[in-house]
C-alpha cells in the first residue's frame, strides 16, 4: 500500500491527461483480464479443458441455478443458453476489468490483488464442480497471477513519469505512454500466443476422440429392431419426421464443454452394494457381447406441454440387465439391497435410475450407437444409458463412467438435491406440430397432425377438438413399438375465422391424458397442448 501511496502522489498529472490515463488504465484492465484468460487457456489444456474459469464459472452458475432459471434458460436459449451464460460472464469481466485498471491506477497493489481474488473465485468454482478435484484450480490460480502481474506493470506505465527525455506528447501528461503501449502490446502478443497454444493442445488431445469415433464400426446387431412399418410415418408436410436426425435431436444437459473421450481410454465401473462381482468394461466388451438395437423416443423433463425437447431414435448397444445380472446384482423385487441405479458420467453429472425398472425386461440399455453411426459427441459418445419411459433425467446419463448401486434413501442425484423428483415416468403428452400456432391456413380440409407418446405404455387414441367441441378421434400411425412415439392425423374441415384446436391421448393402459395444466417441475408438465389458428380466405 505504502508504495501505492508514494506513487499516487509522485503523479500530479496534467489537466487533460486525466481522461487520457483514466482511458488507459482501464485498457490495462482489459488487457490483464486478456492475459489472465489466455494464460488460464492454455493451463486449462494441460490440467482438463473445463476447469478453464469460464467454464468452471458457467458450470458453476448452473449448478447453482433454481430450477425455474433453468427452465427458462433451456426455453428461451434452447442449446443456445451456454453461449449465452459463457457471453454474459466474459461481458461482466470486461466490465470488471475495466474497472479494476482504473482502481490499480491509483491503488496499484489493491488493484492487482483484486485481480487474484477473480482467481481465487474461478478456482473455487472449478474446484466445487461435482468432478472438480484441486488440480482444477490451477488454471485460474495462473492465469490470475499473470493478469496480476501485468496489470501492476501496466499501472506502473501510467503512473510514472518517464526518465527524460520526454517524447512529443509527454508534455500532455507525466506518464509512460510509451512504455504502456510497449509493456501492452508485449504482454497481449504472449498471452495471445499462450491461449492458442492451448487451443492447439486441447485440439489436439480432442483429434484423439474425434479419430476414435470416426473408427468406431457398430456391430450388425444380434437382435435387430423390427423393421418400422410402413405406416409409421404419414409424411406430412410440417409433422415431425418419425426418427429424429441426429442433427435435429434435442439436445439437453449441463456441459459448457461437450466431453470428447476417447473410446479406447473409455472405461466404465460397475459396483456398490450388493454387486457381488464388480466389473470394469471397456467399449471393446460391449462390442462384444450380445447387442440389440431398439427404436426409443427420448424426453426431457423440462419440456413444456407442445415443447420441443423430445425425440425418436435407433439405438444400439447392450441390455444393462444382462451385465448387472452379470455382476450379481438382483433387483428389490427379488430381494436385491439396491434400488436405485445411479450413473455417474466424466462431467460429474448423477442420474439415478430404479434398479426394479431397469431389471423389468425393458430395454434398458448401455448404448454407443444413434441412428447408424456412432453416438454424436453432444449425445454422449462413447457411451449412454437410455432406459424406455423414464424421463432422461433419471435415466440417460451421457459420457457414462460409473454406475454404483444404492439405494433412494441414501443418495440423491445431481437434478434430486435441485427440487426435482426422485422418480419420473414420462408422463402420456400429445403435441400439435402442424398448423403452427397462428398459421393461417385456407378453409377447407386442413390436416391437423402431431405426435403422442406414452415411453412403454404405448398410445392406443388420440382426440383433437376444436373450439372446445366434441372431440374426434384422431388417424393413428402405426406403430412401431409401445417405447416410441406414435404419429397422428385429422381431418378438419377449417371454417373461417379464429380457432382453438387441442389434442388429447389415451395410453395404453387406457388412462387419457389429463387437461389439468401443471409445469415442468417437479415431475413434468401435463395439460393439452392448444394452438391458434386462423383461417381465412385470401
Ligand atoms: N452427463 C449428462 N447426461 C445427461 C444430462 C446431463 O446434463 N449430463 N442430461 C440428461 C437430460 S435432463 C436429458 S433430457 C437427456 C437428454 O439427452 P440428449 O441431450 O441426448 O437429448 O440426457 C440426460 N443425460
Ligand atoms: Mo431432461
Amino acid at each position: 500500500m505504502k508504495e501505492a501511496d508514494v506513487q499516487r502522489h509522485d503523479t500530479s498529472p496534467a489537466e487533460g491527461a486525466g481522461w487520457a490515463r483514466t482511458a488507459l488504465a482501464a485498457l490495462g484492465g482489459l488487457i490483464a483480464g486478456f492475459c489472465a484468460l489466455a494464460v488460464a487457456t492454455l493451463v486449462s489444456a494441460l490440467v482438463r479443458p473445463e476447469a478453464g474459469p469460464v467454464t468452471a464459472v458457467g458450470g458453476a452458475v448452473i449448478d447453482r441455478s433454481p430450477p425455474a432459471l433453468k427452465d427458462f434458460a433451456v426455453r428461451h436459449f434452447g442449446t443456445g443458453d451456454k453461449l449465452v451464460l459463457q457471453l454474459g460472464i466474459v461481458a461482466l469481466l470486461a466490465v470488471f476489468a475495466m474497472a479494476i485498471g482504473v482502481l490499480a491506477l491509483h491503488h496499484r497493489r489493491t488493484g492487482s490483488a483484486a485481480v487474484l481474488v477473480f482467481g481465487a473465485v474461478g478456482a473455487a468454482a472449478a474446484v466445487g464442480r461435482p468432478e472438480g478435484s484441486p488440480p482444477d484450480a490451477l488454471p485460474s490460480v495462473v492465469g490470475a497471477a499473470v493478469g496480476a502481474g501485468v496489470l501492476f506493470l501496466l499501472a506502473g506505465r501510467l503512473a510514472t513519469a518517464p526518465p527524460a527525455p520526454r517524447t512529443a506528447d509527454g508534455a500532455q501528461g507525466a506518464f509512460d505512454r510509451r512504455g504502456f503501449v510497449i509493456t501492452a502490446t508485449v504482454a497481449t502478443a504472449a498471452s495471445a500466443g499462450a491461449g492458442l497454444l492451448g487451443r492447439r493442445l486441447t485440439s489436439s488431445v480432442q483429434a484423439g476422440a474425434t479419430a476414435s469415433r470416426h473408427d468406431l464400426v457398430l456391430p450388425v446387431p444380434d437382435s435387430a429392431a423390427p423393421a418400422i412399418p410402413a405406416g409409421a410415418d404419414l409424411r406430412i408436410r410440417g409433422l415431425s419426421p418419425f426418427i429424429t436426425p441426429n442433427k435435429d435431436f434435442y439436445r439437453v444437459d449441463t456441459a459448457l464443454v461437450v466431453p470428447r473421450l476417447d473410446a479406447g481410454a473409455w472405461r466404465l465401473r460397475i459396483h456398490g452394494e450388493g454387486v457381488a462381482r464388480p466389473v470394469t468394461v471397456g467399449l471393446h466388451d460391449l462390442l462384444r457381447r450380445e447387442t440389440i438395437e431398439r427404436d426409443i423416443t427420448l424426453a426431457c423433463v423440462s419440456n413444456e406441454v407442445g415443447g420441443p425437447y423430445v425425440g425418436n431414435a435407433r439405438w444400439i448397444g447392450v441390455r444393462l440387465a444382462d451385465l448387472l445380472r452379470e455382476a450379481g446384482v438382483r433387483p428389490p423385487s427379488a430381494g436385491g439391497p439396491a434400488d436405485q441405479i445411479v450413473a455417474r458420467s466424466v462431467d460429474g453429472m448423477t442420474i439415478g435410475t430404479p434398479v426394479e425398472a431397469v431389471m423389468d425386461g425393458r430395454d434398458a440399455m448401455l448404448t454407443f450407437g444413434m441412428n447408424g453411426e456412432p453416438l454424436p459427441f453432444a449425445h454422449g459418445f462413447p457411451v449412454r444409458m437410455v432406459v424406455p419411459g423414464l424421463y432422461g433425467y433419471v435415466s440417460a446419463c451421457k459420457w457414462v463412467e460409473d454406475i454404483e448401486l444404492t439405494t433412494f434413501d441414501a443418495y440423491d442425484a445431481y437434478w434430486v438435491r435441485r427440487s426435482w423428483a426422485q422418480q419420473a415416468p414420462v408422463k402420456t403428452e400429445s403435441r400439435i406440430d402442424t398448423p403452427r400456432a397462428s398459421a393461417s391456413p385456407q378453409p377447407g380440409t386442413v390436416p391437423v397432425a402431431g405426435v403422442a407418446w406414452a415411453q412403454h405404455r404405448g398410445i392406443s387414441r388420440v382426440e383433437v377438438r376444436v373450439d372446445g367441441g366434441p372431440w374426434h378421434p384422431a388417424r393413428l400411425a402405426a406403430e412401431d413399438s409401445r417405447d416410441t412415439w406414435r404419429q397422428w392425423v385429422w381431418e378438419w374441415p377449417a371454417t373461417p375465422g379464429r380457432h382453438t384446436l387441442e389434442v388429447r391421448a389415451t395410453d395404453g393402459t387406457g388412462a387419457t391424458q389429463t387437461g389439468k395444466r401443471t409445469g415442468t417441475l417437479p415431475d413434468g408438465a401435463t395439460g393439452w397442448h392448444s394452438v391458434v389458428v386462423d383461417v381465412s380466405v385470401r
